[in-house]
């Protein structure tokens, strides 16, 4: 017996080390991904001058007319809002290309817009190069318009478009695949031939991030609203299930799964308008710099990344309310989140016997951190010189070895007695806890419950206006 305990400890050991490796982990793509954490959306096609928000795919193709189109405002627009990139509509489930595709009928090419000459992709892809932004496309599978949809010839037609736009506008950082699916013009459904599509991607441009409801690299979070789970993993089991009619529960999503077999990310998009797409109706609707501002907290401080729809109007131009509640939106993050007085603490770890004072906590790097490997022993936290009012404490784990926290617990004191307890569950890149503004002079953050040791990479703490934070 004696023998064997110490090799079947060597054992345990060796598994639990197998265990730990083999958790998911992002790739180099997906972790640039997770830094881009907040992008625009751009829905614009047919639609945009047919006032519907899925056109029939029989609409002609002159209906597309914009009369100033300005890509170059777009992408300011975007990067004044503090956006780091774009995603845009090229093929929305009506059909209509919005480049000159020759796998298709239904373009831009078609149209009397700039004569048939026009190309919004190149104008858009360009106009991201100039200003520095990513440049993502949405493409969807669905489509209303294509003759041979609901046939195998229309996954060649797929394919042969990705390779258009990966040769002609590349890079493509980010691709959209949506899970909207419905009939073709014939009355067919299409069996998509999903594996083959991927591998397209992996062969033309290995650094694309595809987006699905299960990925490969970015999920769905399951709603429409911009929101992800308080519990958000980023690793999601996939086998048995396809983007669409074959996805897993819409919650499942919007969480993940804990144990899930692949580093699969959400995200949140949501459009700052009702539509996806432009309709004057709705030029009073646009979102209120405080409703983004609560977005914020629930998409990317939930750990997602916030891909938020601004649709181009008739013109071909961003609409003047819009650009008013981005930049004011932007404001808002600047004025709350700029004055991090976790910066005037002494941050530290708390270890068994002594106190390791630990600078990476606040140092603003994700790549620095520090690593809670015995829960009960190590807890880090921040030391106040004087009593300090917050209401918004924001957590980061670095992510390179996977997402680690299951269960926490913040707990603010002041003179040696516990005035707050904040519980939660995952952390992933960004968790923004706020709360009653409370006064306290030592934070303490406790790991509960992890998959392996957790990497706390930042704690920020905040007094934001009261008037954003649901109490
Ligand atoms: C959905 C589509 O059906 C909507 O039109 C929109 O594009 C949205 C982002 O995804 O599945």
């Amino acid at each position: 017996m004696h023998i064997f305990k110490p090799v079947s400890l060597l054992l345990s050991f060796a598994l639990l080390a197998t265990c730990i490796s083999a958790q998911p982990k992002p790739s180099a793509a997906q972790l640039a991904w997770h830094d881009m954490e907040y992008y625009f959306f751009f829905h614009f096609g047919p639609n945009t001058f047919t006032d519907l928000e899925w056109g029939h795919g029989t609409e002609p193709a002159d209906m597309f007319n914009p009369t100033e189109l300005d890509c170059r405002q777009w992408v300011r627009t975007a990067k004044a809002a503090g956006a780091k990139g774009v995603i845009i509509t090229a093929k929305h489930h009506d059909g209509f290309c919005l480049w000159p595709s020759n796998y298709s009928t239904h373009t831009v090419r078609e149209s009397k817009w700039k004569n048939g000459k026009g190309d919004v992709l190149k104008e858009l892809s360009q106009a991201c190069k100039e200003y520095g932004m990513k440049f993502g496309v949405y493409l969807s599978p669905w489509d209303r318009n294509h003759p041979d949809y609901g046939t195998d010839k229309y996954n060649d037609v797929y394919v042969n478009m990705m390779k258009e736009l990966f040769t002609s506008y590349g890079p493509i950082w980010e691709l959209w695949w949506d899970g909207a699916n419905g009939e073709g013009p014939n009355g067919k459904m299409q069996v998509y031939d999903w594996a083959r599509f991927k591998k397209t991607v992996k062969t033309l441009s290995p650094n694309t991030v595809v987006f699905s409801d299960i990925g490969p690299h970015i999920r769905w979070v399951g709603n429409e609203s911009g929101i992800a789970g308080t519990s958000n993993w980023n690793t999601l089991d996939t086998a048995g299930f396809t983007p669409g009619k074959g996805a897993p529960k819409q919650d499942t999503l919007t969480t993940g799964n804990k144990y899930g077999k692949a580093w699969i990310p959400a995200e949140c998009d949501v459009s700052i308008r009702p539509g996806w797409f432009y309709h004057e109706a709705e030029d009073s609707k646009v979102r209120t710099p405080e409703n983004l501002f609560d977005l914020w907290l629930k998409s990317v401080g939930r750990g997602a990344n916030l891909l938020l729809n601004i649709p181009p109007d008739r013109k071909g131009k961003i609409h003047k309310n819009d650009s008013l509640a981005l930049v004011a939106f932007k404001k808002l993050r600047e004025k709350n989140f700029t004055n991090n007085l976790a910066r005037l603490s002494v941050p530290y770890l708390v270890t068994d016997n002594h106190n390791i004072k630990s600078p990476s906590l606040t140092d603003g790097k994700l790549s620095t951190f520090v690593t809670i490997n015995d829960k009960q022993m190590q807890q880090p936290g921040l030391e106040f010189a004087k009593t300090t009012k917050l209401n918004c404490i924001v957590i980061s784990e670095n992510l390179t070895a996977g997402q680690q926290c299951a269960k926490f617990k913040v707990v603010l004191m002041k003179d040696w007695k516990v005035v707050k307890e904040i519980r939660g569950t995952t952390i992933g890149r960004k968790r923004i806890l706020t709360f009653p503004v409370t006064d306290t002079d030592a934070i303490t953050l406790f790991i509960e419950e992890d998959k392996g040791p957790v990497r706390v990479a930042e704690i920020e703490a905040y007094l934001i206006h009261d008037s954003l934070i649901e109490n």
